[in-house]
This record gives structure tokens, C-alpha cells and sequence, in this order.
């Protein structure tokens, strides 16, 4: 990893490690702290099943046991592609356990991503259910082991055929000897948020991870009572642990099991299990409130909060989610190479509406640069680019990605246009989405926010598409319960909001729906590429 960065650079980095900025502890020791501490408190609700944590614990050990069966050890890697599960959380413990790198895939992924996934992380084995929302997941693995010079073990929760039976792996002794695993060793690689192109594993390290899951979750005051909602994804950085799914072990709260990340299971659970916190991206939030708007017979009042994060959120929707779930809204800028800034529940409207708050650790170091790396003043926009304890300096074998997404000093570049506001950060997109229409610079984003306002609009999208005469056009995707506005009219509205000419969209698109990214992110290379066919 990184092998060009210079010894001192490295050095300074590793520091955090010895400076005992968290505790020396690893993700599978962590889980047999919890169970001593939280032992019958229940850990997993799925549906009716529920799991203690000495169950979790006790199950993580025999999963780990028949893996190391099976000749699984330590620095090994399994891609492990599963829905949100118990068995994920059990699966994921298992490895921690044994020192066996988990791949954390997401079940949207197909053959494509995941070739990728396992050629770039080497990975013996692979666990999938059998099928999930009408995906057959086995015939996925047929394909991947068919094309594989060295097909990975593959190993199946439910009716497994050829492959290996989950439930087989459970049957013989338990862990005896856990080996030894430092804190500062990889415990996973999650995947970077980037859509397409080469996957880049970013190698998280056990101590660093949990020390996120720990100060998260003290920023949202979880503790024993604490009920989360895992709608996202878990394989993803924010459901399992920011806080998520480990914040929530860490204080011996319990995480409710959503399967499916939409409205009509999110709504129902909270109030069935009495949620009290759960996160989500905007534009599942936004479906989410239409969904309460047109059904308003739930009783949600358990909630506490609600973490919006993953993508801009403009002020407007902000207030809207806040009001409609009735709870308090906390902003969440992540990355899943590093950087949390989350806002506090304490904090005023001014800066929950309007930023992704503070760094959660006081070792962040935060910079805002021009494209010549230099430091901007305090309060314009700029790169975010960031060095800290628990930011990653280096993607899992790709060295030339990693000379360019780090500066001289050590700073992971973002590639996220953001600035100080009083103190707090604020995010106003990524930096490629800005908009170059004739030589003016246009951010998408103030675009948005302007257009929520208008009446008629319930959702929308601004994206620059490559044009001819103006090098980029201003481009406004709107769902299509609004079909009444014209590209005229939109133009009229924004004259009557003082906006500048140049900033006056050049062409209208209607949607049924959004196109989404494996994680429910409005997917805006798609939207360029239906803008660019209109
Ligand atoms: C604007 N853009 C944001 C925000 C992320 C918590 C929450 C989200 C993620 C995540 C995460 C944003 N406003 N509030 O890992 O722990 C965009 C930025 C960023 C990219 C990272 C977490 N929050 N983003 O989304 O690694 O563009 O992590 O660079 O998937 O999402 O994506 P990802």
C-alpha cells in the first residue's frame, strides 16, 4: 500500500496507532467484550428471530470454526455479497474472528463488479444466499467460478446445491484458538463509492473501525435503549458503522433488520420495533416522506434520529424529513475511505439544515484546496482533502490510482467541492459535477435547492451534459408527477428568484423514476447519459 509515500510520511501516519488514539482492540475480540458485557440483551432482530449477544457470539465462533475447517486463515480474503441478514452480521464476525479479510460487496452487484472484486482482492471464497429479490445468486457464482483460473469456494445461505452449505459449516466444535490479530491489521475491505470503473477495496483496519462505530455513536447518544434500523445496505460504510450496525453493538443497543431498503418496510418497521434511530440517503428519505404523506395511520414517534447522508441534501428537504418523521435530523458527510463529519443533535437549524457538521475525532486535519493544492480562505469552496487517524492513505494494490488521490503531504483527496461555514463543513457536491456552461461555473446543487422551492416540483435533478456550442448545457431532470412545467417556465421561476442568467437551464427532462446507484444514490452518470440521448 502506498509504497511511494516517503518512511517519515508513513511513519507519521502509523503514530496513530502508538499514541493510543483508540483502544488495542480487534473487531472479533471486540464482539466477546460485548457478549460479556451485554450478554442476553438482544443484539439482531430479523423479522421474528432474534439473537442475543452471546448468540452472536457463540455463532460467529462456529461459522469461524468451519471456515478454518474448510482451510480458511488468517490474510485470506472472502467476498461476502449478502442482504441484510443476520447471517451477514454473523458472517462478518466469523471472519473478524479468524483474520480472514472480508470483501464487503453489496447485493446489487453483478458479474462485472464482482470479477472485478475478486480478482483485484484475491479472494478464496464467496458467500451469497441462494436468491434475493428475484436474483439467482448461484448462477452468478457458476459464472464467476466458470471464468475464474482459480475458482473461489463458494458458500451459500439456503439451498446451496454443488456449493457449500452455510449450514454445514456450523456443524462441529467451536473456535478454540482464535489467532492472533493485531488492531492495527486489516479487518475489511469495503468497496469506494465510485459507480463504475476498476473496483478499489479500501483496507479499514480493525481499532480504526471500531474507534468510528465508538465516537459515531456518541454523537448520536446511542446507548442500551438505542433500537437502529438497518435499511441501507450493511456492506456499506454508513449502515455498519457510522454508527449503523458495530455503533450500535459497541453500547449493547439492538439493530433491527430491514431486507429491503424501501418505504414500505422501513415506515412499518420503525414503528413495530420501536426504532429510535435510523440512516438513509436523500432520495430514499424524500420516498419515505411521500410515503408517510399519503399514509399518515403510523405511529413513528419512537424515532429519535434520523441520519441523512451519501449525497447533497438541500436545506428544504432537510426541514421536510425532519418535520415528516418528526425527530431530529442529523447530516452525515462519509467516505468509506475515512472522513465522518456529522452534525450534532444539539446543534441549531442554521447548521443542521444547512451542513454536514464537524470531523468526529480531533486528530481530522481538514483541508480546503484550489486545483493548485494551496489552502483556500476560510469560508470559499475548495477540494475537501483530508489526513487523519482512521483516513485511509492508500486503496489495496492499485499504486497508481494512489499517487494521485493523495497530496505530498499525505491528504486524501475527496474530489468534494465543500467549505467552512462557521465552523462547519459543508459539501456541495463533487467537483466533476460542476457545471462549465460557456466558461460560467454552475454548482448543481444551488440549482436544486431553488427549484424545490417552486411548487410543483416534488423532486429534481440539475446535471451539466456535454454540448457542442456551450461545452456543457444545464440540463433539469423532474419526476413525473409534475409534467405541467415547461422549459420556459422553469426559466421564468428562476428570473423571479434573482437568479443569474447564465444559470437558467437549457434543457427539461421528465422521469418516471430515478435511476439509482447499488446503494440508492441518484445515479447522475445515468442521468447524463438519458440527457445526452434526448
Ligand atoms: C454530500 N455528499 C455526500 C453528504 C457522502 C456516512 C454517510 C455517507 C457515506 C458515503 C458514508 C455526503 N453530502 N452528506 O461512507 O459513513 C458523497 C461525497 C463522498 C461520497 C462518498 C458514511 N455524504 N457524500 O456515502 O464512500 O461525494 O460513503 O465523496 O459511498 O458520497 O461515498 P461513500
Amino acid at each position: 500500500m502506498g509504497e511511494f509515500m516517503t518512511e517519515s510520511l508513513k511513519e507519521s501516519l502509523e503514530s496513530f496507532y502508538a499514541a493510543k488514539v483508540w483502544e488495542d482492540m480487534t473487531l472479533g475480540k471486540a464482539l466477546s467484550a460485548w457478549s460479556e458485557n451485554y450478554g442476553d440483551n438482544i443484539a439482531l432482530t430479523e423479522a421474528d428471530r432474534q439473537v442475543t449477544y452471546q448468540e452472536l457470539e457463540r455463532e460467529a465462533g462456529r461459522i469461524g470454526a468451519g471456515l478454518q475447517r474448510r482451510g480458511f486463515g488468517k490474510g485470506d480474503k472472502i467476498v461476502l455479497q449478502l442482504p441484510n441478514s443476520i447471517e451477514f452480521v454473523i458472517s462478518a464476525f466469523a471472519l473478524f474472528k479468524l483474520g480472514v479479510i472480508p470483501v464487503m460487496a453489496l447485493p446489487a452487484q453483478r458479474k462485472t463488479e464482482i470479477k472485478g472484486i475478486m480478482e483485484k482482492s484475491g479472494a478464496k471464497g464467496y458467500v451469497i444466499k441462494d436468491n434475493y429479490l428475484g436474483f439467482d445468486y448461484k448462477s452468478l457464482a457458476r459464472e464467476i467460478c466458470r471464468e475464474s483460473q482459480t475458482p473461489p469456494a463458494v458458500i451459500v445461505i439456503g439451498q446451496s446445491d454443488e456449493f457449500i452449505a452455510y449450514e454445514d459449516l456450523r456443524e462441529g466444535p467451536e473456535l478454540s484458538d482464535e489467532p492472533e490479530i493485531g488492531s492495527g491489521e486489516v479487518g475489511l475491505f469495503l468497496l469506494s463509492g465510485g459507480t463504475t470503473g476498476i473496483p478499489k477495496l479500501i483496507p479499514r483496519r480493525h481499532a480504526d473501525y471500531l474507534y468510528v462505530a465508538q465516537k459515531t455513536a456518541e454523537r448520536c447518544r446511542l446507548d442500551q435503549e438505542s433500537v437502529y434500523l438497518a435499511a441501507l445496505p450493511v456492506a456499506h460504510n454508513f449502515p455498519l458503522g457510522c454508527p449503523g450496525l458495530l455503533g450500535t453493538l459497541t453500547v449493547g443497543g439492538r439493530v433491527v433488520i430491514c431486507p429491503v431498503a424501501s418505504p414500505d418496510e422501513i415506515i412499518p418497521l420503525i414503528e413495530e420495533e420501536g426504532v429510535t434511530i435510523t440512516g438513509l440517503v436523500p432520495a430514499l428519505a424524500h420516498m419515505c416522506i411521500e410515503f408517510l404523506e399519503l399514509d399518515d395511520g403510523y405511529d413513528i414517534s419512537s424515532l429519535k434520529v434520523i441520519q441523512v447522508g451519501g449525497a447533497v441534501l438541500d436545506s428544504y428537504l432537510a426541514a421536510r424529513i425532519e418535520k415528516a418523521f418528526a425527530c431530529t435530523l442529523q447530516q452525515i458527510f462519509g467516505i468509506a475511505e475515512g472522513l465522518i463529519c456529522c452534525t450534532d443533535l444539539a446543534d441549531g437549524e442554521e447548521i443542521r439544515y444547512h451542513t454536514q457538521g464537524k470531523p468526529i475525532s480531533a486528530y481530522d486535519e481538514i483541508l480546503i484546496v484550489d486545483e493548485k493544492g494551496r489552502e483556500v480562505p476560510e469560508g470559499e469552496y475548495g477540494e475537501l482533502t483530508v489526513r487523519g487517524p482512521y483516513t485511509i492513505y492508500g486503496y489495496y494494490n492499485l499504486e497508481e490510482v494512489n499517487q494521485s488521490c493523495l497530496s505530498d503531504q499525505g491528504y486524501f483527496k475527496t474530489g468534494d467541492k465543500a467549505r467552512w461555514q462557521n465552523g462547519n463543513l459543508q459539501v456541495a457536491g463533487r467537483l466533476k459535477e460542476m457545471i462549465n456552461r460557456a466558461g460560467e461555473k454552475i454548482t448543481p446543487s444551488e440549482l436544486e435547492e431553488l427549484l424545490l422551492r417552486h411548487e410543483d416540483i416534488g423532486d429534481v435533478q440539475v446535471v451539466g451534459i456535454e454540448d457542442q456550442e456551450l461545452g456543457e448545457r444545464i440540463c433539469v431532470f423532474i419526476l413525473a408527477q409534475n409534467k405541467g412545467l415547461t422549459l420556459n417556465g422553469l426559466r421564468n421561476y428562476l428570473v423571479g428568484q434573482q437568479v443569474a442568467s447564465y444559470k437558467l437551464p437549457d434543457q427539461l427532462v421528465y422521469l418516471e423514476a430515478w435511476p439509482l446507484t447499488n446503494i440508492g444514490k441518484i445515479d447522475r452518470k445515468q442521468l447524463r447519459v438519458l440527457g445526452t440521448q434526448r
